[in-house]
């Protein structure tokens, strides 16, 4: 399918519940802004049960996995899509390891939290989940195509 590598590739991330109650969607949504990448949906949810299972699918046997869905469905996520080349992988680098302590200072985790099960923020961790992570978590008409005047600097 066209529009998914290239510039318009694109990447799931959201900032989890303890993301949102330490108010740093602004920080976060801040540095994909800097970076270049361009926001292409956006919302506030709080996620359904039957909607984090989907979601975390892979983990359904995990010893974590109960612990994990009770703090994703505590509160309000902010559900974001972003675009740009090489998105998917970029983005993971900025989010750092999937455990904060491992992660390096200048990365979101390495600079916002220390446990792996308070992690703060979620991104896609290959092209094709982020497809399918896009259309779990976004209708069609709620991504939106627009001309960004900027992106002849960036590339
Ligand atoms: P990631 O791709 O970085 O989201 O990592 P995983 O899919 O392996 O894990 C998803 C989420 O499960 C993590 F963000 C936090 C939680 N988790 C734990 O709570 N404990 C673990 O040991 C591993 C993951």
């Amino acid at each position: 399918q066209p529009g998914w590598t290239g510039v318009n590739e694109r990447t799931f991330v959201a900032v989890k519940p303890d993301g949102v109650q330490r108010k740093l969607v602004g920080e976060i949504m801040w540095r994909f802004e800097k970076r270049g990448f361009k926001l292409v949906g956006l919302k506030l949810v709080q996620a359904s049960e039957d909607l984090l299972r989907e979601h975390y699918w892979d983990l359904r046997s995990k010893p974590f996995f109960r612990d994990l869905m009770s703090y994703m469905s505590s509160g309000p996520m902010v559900a974001m899509v972003w675009e740009g080349s090489d998105v998917v992988k970029t983005a993971r680098k900025m989010l750092g390891e999937t455990d904060p302590a491992a992660s390096l200072p200048g990365t979101i985790r390495g600079d916002f939290c220390v446990e792996v099960g308070r992690n703060v923020i979620h991104g896609s961790d290959s092209v094709q989940s982020a497809r399918k992570e896009i259309s779990l978590w976004f209708k069609q008409n709620e991504l939106h195509c627009w001309e960004d005047s900027s992106s002849h600097w960036i590339y």
